[in-house]
């Protein structure tokens, strides 16, 4: 678990020469013209990262949550926003590849394993977030098809995306009256709400999706009725490990950043980085992410070998990756003085980029409710 094959070395290298060649030089103009590069997603699913974790008969990589844990640190340097939506439409895809019949599997996945058509996940409600199992958008049965009314906030890469995968409350209150459908853009009654105006996350869309008697035929159901709170559940396990492993990766860039260039600044006769002030600071920012980093490959082991305590485990890594990398960035804009302010080095947007880590895919406070129940069985 501590060291990694030759294998996952070169998975980390690939995916880091496409953050370098194709992220990194436009990572700053994307997020402010916010340019949501669907081109550049295509490129990255040419080397396999529109099913990482997706079997291989439908165009899948078939790799592990470790793999993908490297993959989404990698691309994270070059632009944690468009390596967080690649991560999202990998929990969709997954989500498909591991509930859905044959054939669904291949009606959607080989489109969507060459991003061709992209995934957004619709849990959050206008009035159910964090009480995610409180959703109130109905799917009634009529016929072979279900009708879907209801709103979805905040989704990721909404309007541009061709497959929704959407929590619709089929049953009574709860979690288990909820059931899962992959509602395909353009439907009669689908609209879409405005790009919201965001601190961070600009280089992809984040919209409401609106259903007005969306008519969504039974085949497009995910599991039975009743089984979409735990599909869901089970697809941001994997969500949040990356998107620790982006938080890492935009902190990662940050701090490599902040050493070279206190290794250039001059301040009081010497370069900056003689104040052992400042390496202690450089010392400790790196310590941190290391840690946060082993826990979150833990995490990554447990998802892949099925171990019991995966969810909590993936939950505390979240929750740790996300608040260290949200520091690491901030801090390394701090050590930037004046022009870490500035948005043409960089590091300002990785700091608006990280922040609603710590707030989407579950909050860090949900974070420490999963792991305080395991824990006290409270
Ligand atoms: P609330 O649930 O209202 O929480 C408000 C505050 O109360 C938070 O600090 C929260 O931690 C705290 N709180 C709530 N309950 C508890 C509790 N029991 N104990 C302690 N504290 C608590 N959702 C999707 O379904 N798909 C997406 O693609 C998607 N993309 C997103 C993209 C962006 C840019 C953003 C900002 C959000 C996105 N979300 C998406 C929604 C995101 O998951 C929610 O915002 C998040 O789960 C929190 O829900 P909320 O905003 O309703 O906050
Ligand atoms: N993995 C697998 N199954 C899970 C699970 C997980 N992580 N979490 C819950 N379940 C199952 C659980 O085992 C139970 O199954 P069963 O019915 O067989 O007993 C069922 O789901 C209901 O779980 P709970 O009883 O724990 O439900 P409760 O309502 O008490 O709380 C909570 C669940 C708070 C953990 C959940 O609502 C939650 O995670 N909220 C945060 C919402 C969230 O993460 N939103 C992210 C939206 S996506 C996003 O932001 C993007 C950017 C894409």
């Amino acid at each position: 678990m501590f060291t990694l094959t030759d294998d996952q070395r070169a998975i980390m290298e690939a995916a880091r020469s496409f953050a370098d060649e194709h992220l990194a030089p436009h990572a700053v103009a994307w997020d402010h013209d916010k340019h949501f590069p669907v081109d550049v997603l295509r490129k990255a699913a040419e080397l396999g990262m529109g099913g990482i974790y997706v079997r291989e008969d439908v165009g899948g990589s078939d790799l592990s949550r470790l793999d993908a844990a490297l993959i989404f640190e990698s691309l994270a340097t070059g632009c944690p926003s468009i390596a967080a939506y690649i991560s999202i439409h990998n929990m969709t895809a997954w989500m498909i590849d591991r509930y859905g019949d044959e054939e669904q599997r291949s009606r959607w996945l080989p489109g969507m394993c060459a991003m061709d058509d992209l995934g957004s996940y619709c849990l959050t409600e206008p009035e159910a977030g964090s009480d995610a199992a409180a959703l109130r958008t109905r799917a009634d049965r009529d016929g072979d098809d279900y009708v879907l009314n209801g709103v979805k906030q905040f989704i990721s890469g909404a309007g541009a995306a061709q497959n929704y995968i959407v929590m619709a409350r089929t049953g009574g209150s709860g979690a288990r009256g909820i059931t899962a459908f992959v509602v395909e853009n353009g439907a009669a009654g689908m609209t879409f709400g405005p790009n919201e105006v965001k601190m961070g996350w600009n280089a992809q869309p984040t919209r409401q999706v609106i259903f007005d008697g969306v008519r969504v035929p039974a085949a497009n159901r995910l599991g039975a009725e009743g089984e979409g709170f735990r599909i869901a559940m089970s697809g941001l396990n994997g969500g949040r490990l990356n998107i620790g492993a982006c938080s890492l990766g935009g902190a990662q860039f940050a701090l490599d950043r902040t050493v070279a260039y206190l290794g250039e600044r001059q301040a009081f006769g010497a370069k900056l980085l003689t104040l052992q002030a400042l390496q202690f600071k450089v010392a400790d920012m790196g310590t941190e992410l290391e840690a946060a980093r082993t826990l979150l490959w833990r995490a990554a082991a447990a998802l892949d070998s099925g171990d019991p305590r995966a969810v909590e485990l993936c939950a505390m890594a979240k929750r740790l990756a996300t608040d260290v990398g949200f520091e690491v960035a901030n801090g390394a804009l701090q050590l930037h003085g004046g022009y870490g302010y500035l948005a043409e080095y960089g590091i300002e947007k990785v700091v608006r980029d990280l922040r609603v880590h710590q707030i989407l895919e579950g909050t860090n406070e949900i974070m420490r409710l999963i792991v305080s129940r395991a824990l006290t069985g409270a």
